[in-house]
């Protein structure tokens, strides 16, 4: 086992950035948490550029030609974004607001209770800490988490009781693995040199995200960065490494008023499930296989082993 899986081995004990910015007179952030900036950082907000919704309720529908196009367009914004809004999707709003506030209520908690939910492996079932995995970063990015195994076993903080009861409710049947990543970017003195996560792809087939009403989300789209404004009650989906379409880099930068929350619910192929390129596109006359097999287990250990680094945990698996 890699000396980066054990989240244990990290030098010293992080206190959370909600303790730190919450501390008095903090008006400039530690040197640590000071995010190298690139060439082509700046986000556009251009108003032509806004992200596929697609109405869920038009892809159930009764009605083919409906639900054809609506299918149709699917498959664009997958191609071409990897990143839309889903509307009409039936979760009451009542739900998603008060996974929201359990969410809250969780980093609420003092730091010792939080504490009991320090994981000491990338794959224990439920983890609570600071930045993405702190052993192996030379940066430190201005957010919290927990994570959360919820399928094909549930699991639950017992802490706030609202969690457990709420989680509970929606679980679901069915093998593939979702785990819940609960973000928290307090208020930065400085958000123009911090990071809240930096630009990455997500492993698995399809990310669903909620946020609290306060922006922070930007997509890359044909090379530039895109502040995405979610419609309320919707859902923001992504697609993830595992997936024929290409993965899209995202990221989220913080700000320094507001506290933003946001739920990512992954979903997986079968943890165990050995995952390589399909059989009809390696027939003689392709070019060898990218990438070789390895389970959907490995991979989610290696990637958040590492460092978060853009596309770097494909990168590490490609055939050389
Ligand atoms: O907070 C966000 O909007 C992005 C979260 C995210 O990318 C993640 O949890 O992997």
């Amino acid at each position: 086992m890699d000396a980066a899986t054990l989240i244990g081995s990290q030098p010293s004990k992080l206190t959370s950035v909600k303790a730190l910015a919450e501390s008095l007179h903090l008006s400039s952030i530690p040197s640590s948490y000071t995010f190298p900036k690139h060439a082509n950082d700046e986000a556009y907000s251009g108003t032509t550029e806004s992200i596929p919704i697609i109405d869920f309720s038009l892809l159930t529908s009764s009605n083919p030609v409906e639900r054809s196009k609506m299918i149709q367009e699917l498959g664009n914004a997958c191609q071409d974004w990897g990143f839309f809004m889903v509307t009409n999707h039936g979760v009451p709003e009542s739900t998603m607001k008060a996974m929201i506030e359990a969410c809250r209520q969780f980093f609420e908690l003092t730091e010792e209770e939080k504490g009991e939910y320090e994981g000491k492996h990338v794959l224990d079932p439920i983890r609570s800490g600071t930045s993405f995995n702190a052993s192996v970063e030379k940066v430190l990015y201005w957010r919290d988490y927990l994570k959360i195994f919820q399928h094909p076993q549930f699991h639950s903080p017992n802490n706030p009781p609202a969690f457990r009861k709420l989680h509970r409710k929606g679980r679901k049947s069915g093998k593939q693995p979702s785990i819940m990543i609960a973000n928290l970017y307090p208020p930065c003195p400085q958000p123009e040199l911090a990071m809240g996560l930096p630009a990455h792809s997500d492993h698995g087939l399809v990310t669903l995200l909620i946020q609290n009403e306060i922006g922070g989300l930007q997509v890359q789209h044909n090379g530039k960065w895109v502040n995405i404004h979610p419609l309320p009650n919707s859902f923001l989906a992504n697609i993830g490494d595992h997936v024929e379409y290409k993965s899209v880099l995202h990221r989220a930068v913080v700000n320094n008023k507001h506290v933003r929350i946001s739920i990512a619910l992954s979903n997986g192929p079968a943890l165990d499930a050995a995952v390589s390129p399909a059989s009809k596109f390696l027939e003689d006359g392709w070019s060898p296989p990218a990438y070789g097999a390895m389970t959907y287990r490995e991979y989610v250990e290696l990637q958040q082993s590492n460092k978060l680094d853009g596309k770097s945990c494909l990168e590490r698996i490609r055939n050389s």
